[in-house]
């Protein structure tokens, strides 16, 4: 897979791309990985990317121009057209169907912005989606891109070490992780549940599962109430 990330900020991404799981699966090639610095496609001499709001009101809005210029580079730089995702507050929120939809793609494009939004023509003229994260407040894109690179990333087949390790996850199974442990057996007074330490794999496979249903009953019902309906 290719990913090309149009950004006012590529310095953010750096560490990011070149520690842990995004390091390893480029060396291995499993995916390439390019930033597009927006304001490299600027054409007045103050570099401006930002204007205000027709109509009025606080804040700037990401110009089309300089937006429009980079998508095009960067398409330009490969084949085939890059599906193209802008990351803001109104788009569809990530799940875990939607990160595996986006693996199954041979190039995605993730455009950050910054400032109060994009200009409307940015999305419509690019035929780009408009992808959010959460309910929650961003100060831009970036760490939103970040996200769904590694949700993406980690799916592609030979990112993990583990090739089992996708496939079991929490979200896909439909509920959350039961709880873990490691040595020592007693920590600070605590003690590891004493049926994980019998050997009884039947019995080890029971707990797991009644923890695991009993905190997603817990913790997040509506997780508990898709599995229902799917009738699982
Ligand atoms: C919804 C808030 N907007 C109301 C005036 C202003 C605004 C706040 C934050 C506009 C843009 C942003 C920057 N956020 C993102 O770029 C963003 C984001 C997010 O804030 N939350 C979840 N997902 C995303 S994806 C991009």
């Amino acid at each position: 897979m290719r990913i090309d990330i149009l950004t006012l900020f590529p310095g953010m991404f750096r560490g990011f791309l070149d520690e842990s799981i995004l390091r390893l699966a480029r060396e291995r090639q499993i995916v390439e990985i390019h930033l597009w610095d927006i304001r490299d496609y600027t054409d007045d001499k103050h570099r401006k990317v930002d204007d205000r709001p027709y109509g009025g009101g606080p804040g700037m809005v990401m110009m089309p121009g300089p937006v429009f210029a980079a998508a095009e580079a960067a398409d330009a730089a490969a084949e085939p057209p890059a599906r193209k995702l802008l990351l803001t507050p109104q788009g569809r929120v990530l799940n875990q169907p939607l990160a595996r939809e986006l693996a199954a793609e041979p190039r995605l494009m993730l455009i950050c912005g910054r400032y109060e939004g994009f200009d409307e023509r940015i999305h419509v003229g690019l035929q780009a989606d408009e992808l959010s994260i959460g309910d929650y407040v961003l100060a831009g894109g970036e760490a939103a891109a970040m996200v769904v690179v590694e949700a993406v990333v980690r799916l592609l087949p030979g990112a993990l070490g583990d090739p089992d390790s996708a496939a079991f996850e929490s979200f896909e199974g439909g509920t959350l992780d039961h709880p873990q442990y490691t040595r020592p057996p007693v920590y600070r007074d605590m003690a590891v549940p004493e049926v994980l330490l019998s050997g009884n794999h039947e019995r080890v496979r029971l707990w797991r599962a009644e923890r695991a249903r009993e905190r997603t009953l817990r913790r997040r019902p509506d997780l508990a109430a898709v599995k229902v309906d799917r009738g699982q």
